[in-house]
């Protein structure tokens, strides 16, 4: 680098650290700020939520595939390294040109309010903090890159005060910004009512309790989940950047659409129902052949068949389209919410109230079904409809409109390339086909015979199954595989299909190694 270019990237850098700097008090103002409005009058929330809405399944699925549940931490991630490079940019336009890059920081703000306002339940008044934020970011911009052309003129007078002006004037703007962030961020996650409320809410006994686990259940396998998945344990997805908070007392359902009697249902008026329970193993649609996007718990809540018999659905009707508070929506057929499996509006889970990420104040479960097409959290909306009338978030994304969950099973030891004593190896692992039963699972280890697998006690049907296998092994390196079969006499098929756009399929296989 030739002395002048290198003083030329010198000078530049005062410019770029202004844009970034403006940037981040920008969000950090409005992030401030959205504690006393709703979490999407968050631009940062907004914005990442809306992104999640206009991303396409396969990319969804690779985020998933890739980062598992810590898909929205790296989307977060991601979006503030962009805005922060993009605002570098906008800082070294500004140098020269720093009207056209107050109007484009003016267009930003406007871009970021749209966002906000294409947020289910977001109005006017959550503008505000995008607002602000944008003000303050101008401000800020103004004040830096003209401090930032005063100390890097080099015949300026007195150019080492102007330098150290701007230093001090940058880094009291950046601790400004990274304290409202942070406080933000710490405050809409603590000071809500929900929580409080949650904590405080004791939920009825259920008049239909669930029957107490039988022995057995679990397998003799050393390593294996626990057949009850804990709460705090328990995969989370869903769209919701911030988990929305609903104040159980302000919580309605309604149920509408084409039925007889359409009406309004409070959270009181649920608690004093006839709750039942039911243990349920939930499963995601993308959750890749031996995955862990399932879990299982014990629901407490009232039957959705009782209250589609309340609100009696018309003739022609084939399909329950439920909404969420934060606008995910999921088309459940009818026929499955009318037969006599549990499926439930919940509002409790493994003997609390439901977690705030899990759904608080009340969400669906549904055997048999995919969480998309059924498991609607935060729900807030029962419209009775037809296929043919309407669609589901994910259906419009391109999944199928209908998600019946597939055979499936896992090897959940040993892990993949573990390495294990030879000489009486257990082989353990999990199989579920909710509402039929697992009947029999089996094992093959390298590419010999398929052989029996001892299964642990069934819960339910509705709940996934342990197996074990014991092996005694050669040491080296081998392969096991798994296949189960349903109460139906399915076999579960060899056939790979990815999770695109009805769920994944295909056998488990692991490699391992004994010593
Ligand atoms: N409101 C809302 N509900 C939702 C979703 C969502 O994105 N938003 N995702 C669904 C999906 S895809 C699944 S697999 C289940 C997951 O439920 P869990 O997070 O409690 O495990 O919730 C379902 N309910
Ligand atoms: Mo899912």
């Amino acid at each position: 680098m030739t002395g002048t270019s290198a003083s030329r990237a010198a000078g530049r850098w005062p410019f770029a650290a202004s844009g970034a700097i403006a940037a981040a008090l920008l969000f950090g103002v409005a992030e401030l700020l959205s504690v006393l409005f709703s979490p999407a009058s968050s631009p940062l929330v907004a914005v990442g939520a809306a992104f999640i809405d206009v991303t396409p399944a396969w990319l969804k699925d690779f985020a998933i595939d890739v980062f598992g549940t810590a898909d929205k931490l790296v989307l977060l991630v991601s979006m503030g390294v962009v805005a922060l490079v993009a605002a570098a940019a906008l800082g070294m336009l500004a140098r020269r040109r720093l009207v056209v890059a107050s109007v484009l920081c003016g267009a930003i703000t406007v871009l970021l309010g749209v966002a906000v306002l294409s947020r289910a339940g977001t109005g006017m008044a959550d503008l505000v903090p995008t607002v602000a934020g944008g003000a303050a970011g101008l401000v800020a911009l103004n004040v830096l890159v003209r401090l930032a052309g005063r100390s890097s003129a080099p015949l300026q007078p007195r150019q080492e005060m102007a330098r150290r002006t701007f230093l001090v004037a940058a880094g009291l703007t950046t601790v400004v910004a990274a304290v409202s962030l942070a406080t933000g961020r710490a405050l809409s996650a603590a000071g809500s009512a929900a929580v409080a409320t949650r904590d405080a809410l004791r939920l009825p006994a259920a008049r239909r309790a669930a029957a107490a686990l039988p022995d057995g259940v679990e397998a003799a396998a050393p390593g294996m989940p626990p057949f009850v998945t804990p709460n705090g344990e328990f995969y989370r997805i869903d769209t919701a950047l911030s988990v929305p908070r609903i104040d159980p007392s302000t919580w309605e359902l309604r149920v509408h659409g084409m039925v007889e009697e359409e009406f309004t249902l409070s959270f009181a008026e649920l608690l004093d129902l006839d709750l039942e329970e039911t243990w349920l193993t939930l499963t995601c649609v993308s959750n890749p052949v031996g995955g862990e996007l399932a879990g299982n718990a014990k629901w407490l809540g009232y039957p959705i068949r009782e209250l589609l018999a309340r609100a009696r659905p018309r003739d022609g009707a084939d399909m329950v389209l439920s909404t969420s508070a934060d606008g995910f929506s999921a088309s459940t057929p009818l026929e499955v919410l009318t037969d006599d499996r549990a499926a439930l509006l919940a509002v409790g889970m493994n003997g609390e109230p439901l977690p705030l990420e899990h759904g608080f104040p009340v969400r669906m479960v549904v055997p048999g079904l995919y969480g998309y097409v059924s498991a609607t959290k935060w729900v807030v909306d029962l419209e009775v409809t037809r296929f043919a009338d309407r669609s589901a978030y994910w259906t419009e994304r391109g999944w199928s409109e209908r998600g019946p969950i597939k055979l499936a099973s896992r090897i959940d030891v040993p892990r993949g390339f573990e390495t294990v004593p030879a000489g009486g190896t257990v082989l353990g692992g999990t199989a579920w086909s909710q509402t039929i039963g697992i009947d029999r699972v089996q094992v093959q280890v390298d590419g010999g015979e398929w052989q029996e697998a001892t299964l642990a006690t069934e819960a339910t049907v509705d709940t996934w199954r342990q197996w074990r296998f014991d092996w005694d092994g050669e040491p080296g390196d081998h392969t096991a595989r798994v296949r189960a079969v349903n109460r139906d006499g399915e076999v579960q098929t060899s056939e790979r299909a990815d999770t695109v756009p009805n769920g994944a399929s295909g056998w488990h296989q692991v490699r391992f190694r004994a010593e």
